[in-house]
């Protein structure tokens, strides 16, 4: 088939964001009144705050905005880690980050599968936070083995899945016909499947190591466990969860409320025990849980070691992991420690704590033939023919994510495992490499500056 009949990655990943949000609303109504209450802080925010709805208007976010969320899913093994890559890259999907959460006592490392490039996150920004079960980190033998032998035995693809993706990958893309089937099919893979694969005393036995193990190893395929949407404003979230009967978690995860939002904000809440079928008997599950994120920029180096070294010092202020019972004092201590990072666009500019993307902007353009325009950046941003927002991050936080995880798994760490990052091995799992985001924010953040100057014929 001639390359221009293909149906672009991008297209094919937007139809799966949107009916994998249809499929979830079905699993967990409760989803659905999350998705209402997002919506109507979004619009209130957005009326509330001309300023920020201005800057979502430059950057493009207002367009992505209704339709973004991150889902999550944690495989059992090698195989299927890398069955799932080759499933995600027929959307445009790539693995970009690693993540250990083993030091958080989580057996799992993971990464994000999502588009790259500004023009593609604008079309579909879904990302799937996708976790990796680290059975040798279970010192039990006969219980790792078990555990073996059971994912060894599924297979969580359909056939026809797993035909579109050789399709795919022989011939360079997928027809409109093929594409429809592709999500079709591939949704079967994250679905819930009430019917466990093991015994009752089985599902015991790995649930008593850890509940992660259980929730991979004792059913069919890796079921979606949350689909995040994105808020505008995640204290308005958090303060108006109870008053539709969600309770959140103690504490909302990332950093402080800021005039200028960096990195991500994360609350989540629960799941609900869920009835299923052991092979010998019925019985209950507790895995899928709500979450709701808000977005900020995308820090340099320099600008996340100043985040963490702030959240480790939060956090060793408070002594303890927080709480329900310390949550106010660590809402106080984490302002106060984070006071030192600037929250002015400006200055996160200057001293290099953000990435950027920069437009030419009205006067810029009509003004690009006079002769007395500045020849800088710094110039053109001061008389205005350069305008800038910064780059929303599109990838996750490992302390956030751990918290994440915790407050959902329930009850205390069942484990300690100590540091045990391998970022080798998750790749020769996954079979290939994971990307660097830092290096892919600059990129974008030099594509704006080079359609810049180009639309200001100058060179920055
Ligand atoms: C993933 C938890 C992490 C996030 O948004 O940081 C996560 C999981 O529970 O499988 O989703
Ligand atoms: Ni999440």
């Amino acid at each position: 088939m001639p390359a221009h009949d293909f149906v672009s990655p991008d297209h094919i990943r937007a139809q799966f964001s949107a009916a994998m949000s249809h499929m979830y609303k079905q699993e967990v109504p409760l989803y659905g009144a999350l998705l209402e209450l997002v919506g109507d802080i979004n619009r209130q925010v957005m009326a509330e705050r001309p300023t920020l709805a201005q800057a979502l208007r430059w950057t493009g976010e207002i367009e992505r905005l209704d339709q973004e969320r991150h889902g999550a899913i944690r495989v059992g093994t090698a195989e299927e880690l890398a069955t799932i890559a080759r499933l995600f890259a027929v959307m445009g999907m790539t693995p970009v980050g690693y993540y250990d959460l083993s030091p958080a006592g989580v057996p799992v490392h993971s990464t994000a599968f999502r588009a790259v490039h500004e023009r593609s996150l604008h079309v579909s920004p879904f990302r799937v936070f996708t976790s990796l079960l680290r059975l040798e980190l279970i010192d039990d033998a006969p219980l790792r083995e078990l555990a073996r032998g059971i994912l060894a035995k599924r297979q969580i693809f359909t056939p026809g899945v797993l035909e579109l993706i050789e399709r795919h990958e022989r011939e360079g893309g997928l027809s409109a016909a093929d594409a429809e089937r592709f999500v079709e099919q591939a949704l079967h893979t994250f679905r819930w499947h009430q019917q466990a694969t093991v015994s009752a005393a089985q599902y015991r036995r790995l649930h008593d190591q850890h509940r992660l193990i259980a929730d991979v190893v004792a059913f069919k395929g890796p079921h979606i466990n949350h689909l995040t949407p994105r808020t505008l404003d995640i204290d308005a979230i958090q303060a108006g969860m109870p008053a539709k009967g969600i309770s959140p978690k103690a504490v909302v995860e990332g950093p402080p409320t800021r005039q200028h939002p960096i990195l991500l904000r994360q609350t989540s809440f629960k799941a609900l025990q869920e009835t299923v079928a052991f092979s010998d008997a019925p019985g209950s599950h507790t895995a899928r849980f709500g979450e709701i994120e808000q977005r900020g920029a995308a820090l340099t180096p320099k600008g996340r070691s100043l985040y963490d070294r702030l959240l480790d010092a939060t956090r060793e202020a408070l002594g303890t992991a927080p709480t329900e019972s310390n949550a106010e004092r660590y809402q106080a201590l984490l302002a106060r420690h984070f006071a030192e990072f600037p929250d002015d666009l400006a200055q996160m500019r200057e001293q290099g704590l953000a990435y950027f993307r920069y437009f030419a902007t009205e006067k810029g353009l009509a003004e690009r033939t006079r002769a007395d325009r500045p020849s800088t950046l710094q110039g053109l941003i001061d008389v205005g023919h350069v305008h800038y927002e910064a780059l929303v991050y599109e990838d996750f936080l490992p302390v956030s994510a751990a918290g994440i995880f915790q407050s959902n798994l329930g009850g205390d760490v069942q484990a300690e495992y100590g540091s045990n990052a391998n970022r080798e091995a998750f790749e020769a799992a996954l079979g290939l490499p994971v990307q660097d985001e830092l290096a892919l924010y600059a990129q974008s953040e030099r594509r704006s500056l080079q359609a810049c100057a180009q639309a200001l014929q100058i060179t920055l």
